[in-house]
């Protein structure tokens, strides 16, 4: 096992997996700009290092700078949380050079998985239901209209350096492809500096389901389920459950099994997510993430387990700590994000905390890093804190939810707090009755005109 472990982040997901590592007597570091200096990760670590100047690019995005703290403190292995380095194949591949471990899958993976068109080869070779489609590069448009014709419209045009939701295009008919595929194209280039597009079937009222994998890297792999992330604003999530509200258990065990069964014969090694669209009862995979969530602790909560501490067990070459068999789901969790922005707009409100409570009692938790009179920096992400629940079933997750938004107490900026005591008095909230086009359409309808 690690004596060191240099986490390669900031905020709560730096803070999670210091807490991992202190349980299983492992030293961490924290890595801090120096916008950061006064930020919860480096009050918690047992060692510091500042890195560079403020801007990402040139500290938690700098592979250098992260690699020569690694030198200096005599870290073992890095933890890359999610965002900034967790999905750069090339960092990865540095760090090996350097005689460190990147604590989650190959710069192989990474690869693979990073280029959408080569993730859906993979995944459909591996018994993995995909969306009907191109299923390659469209290299003109005169294809993308004999694609068009061939799936049927409407279709979507998408970058396959993209993923998250930027460089899509939808055509409803051959008449409009040309606008749309040339636009896809040109927002690839610009997005990515890649303008390779492929086309799928538009789904037009699906759910966004990913399962949860972990793989031993030896051939091994396990799933926990299902977390249903429909609720999203401009391809943010704003609110994750566990398990799925429309998911059986049947579907569950059958879904899983084949997502396992997939990475376990790749030998993926880590933490890793498979994001399927739902419409009507069948999957349709999209896209793989191979980094530990945000929306993690969901399934941490209904299956009882440490997933950073497994990551963390895996990269030392452990076995996982527990088999398929062992992973059974206890009641429902609910995790909303806190986000400092001001509604309607969601517009960045950082600024200095002049109040801070967070809920406690029975089936809550709270992962941030804020702290009474701590100014949060305009220069990262607004996600400030994430407030998980769980409950012995959906119902009791959604009142403990009311409950502890209740007790919770952000002030000095702005908060998404306001948006989740509305969407509490949804009855299509509580039915489990919501789609990924749901939330746009009831911000339009309540925020801006209420
Ligand atoms: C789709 C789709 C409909 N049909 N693909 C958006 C982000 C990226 N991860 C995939 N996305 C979508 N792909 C097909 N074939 C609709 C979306 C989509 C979406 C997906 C998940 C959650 C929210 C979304 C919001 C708009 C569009």
């Amino acid at each position: 096992m690690f004596d060191k472990i240099l986490i390669a982040n900031r905020g709560e997901i730096a803070l999670r997996v210091i807490r991992a590592c202190r349980e299983m007597g492992i030293a961490s570091v924290a890595v801090h700009s120096t916008a950061d200096s006064d930020a919860m990760h480096v009050r918690m670590a047992d060692e510091t290092i500042c890195i560079g100047p403020p801007s990402s690019t040139d500290s938690y995005l700098s592979i250098p700078a992260i690699i020569s703290a690694c030198e200096v403190t005599g870290a073992q292995a890095i933890h890359p949380g999610y965002g900034f380095l967790s999905e750069n194949a090339k960092f990865v591949q540095i760090v090996q050079d350097h005689g460190l471990t990147f604590i989650g899958p190959t710069a192989e993976h990474i690869r693979v998985m990073g280029d959408k068109i080569t993730a859906i080869e993979t995944m459909k070779a591996l018994g993995v239901p995909c969306v009907p489609g191109s299923g390659g590069a469209v290299p003109d448009l005169d294809s993308a209209r004999s694609m068009g014709a061939e799936i049927g419209y409407p279709v979507i045009i998408k970058a396959t350096a993209g993923g998250g939701g930027r460089g899509m295009q939808v055509a409803r008919n051959d008449s409009e492809m040309e606008r749309a595929f040339l636009t896809a194209r040109s927002e690839a280039k610009a997005a990515f500096g890649n303008d390779e597009v492929y086309i799928e079937k538009y789904l037009t009222t699906p759910r966004h389901i990913e399962i949860q994998l972990f793989g031993d890297g030896k051939g091994g792999a396990v799933h926990l389920g299902e977390r249903d992330c429909s609720l999203q604003r401009r391809h943010q999530k704003v609110l994750e459950e566990a398990p799925g509200p429309c998911i059986s258990e049947e579907e569950r065990a059958r879904i899983g099994k084949v997502c396992a069964d997939a990475v376990a014969k790749i030998n993926y090694a880590g933490a890793g997510t498979v994001e399927f669209l739902y419409e009507q009862g069948e999957f349709y995979f999209i896209e793989m993430n191979t980094r530990l969530q945000v929306e993690h602790p969901v399934t941490e909560a209904i299956f009882g387990v440490d997933l950073v501490r497994e990551q963390i067990r895996v990269a030392a070459g452990l076995p996982m700590s527990f088999v398929q068999e062992d992973l059974k789901i206890n009641g429902h969790a609910i995790e909303v994000r806190i986000n400092a922005e001001k509604l309607p707009n969601f517009s960045p409100s950082p600024g200095r905390i002049t109040q801070y409570h967070a809920p406690g009692g029975l089936g809550v938790r709270i992962d941030s890093a804020l702290y009474d009179g701590y100014k949060i920096p305009p220069y990262y992400d607004s996600l400030i804190g994430k407030l998980i629940v769980h409950g012995r079933d959906r119902t009791e997750a959604l009142a403990r939810l009311n409950r502890a938004l209740g007790e919770l107490i952000v002030d000095g900026v702005d908060t998404t707090i306001p948006l989740f005591h509305a969407l509490l008095e949804e009855p299509d909230i509580h039915s489990g009755n919501y789609n990924i086009h749901w939330l746009e359409h009831w911000l339009d309808q309540t925020l801006k005109q209420g």
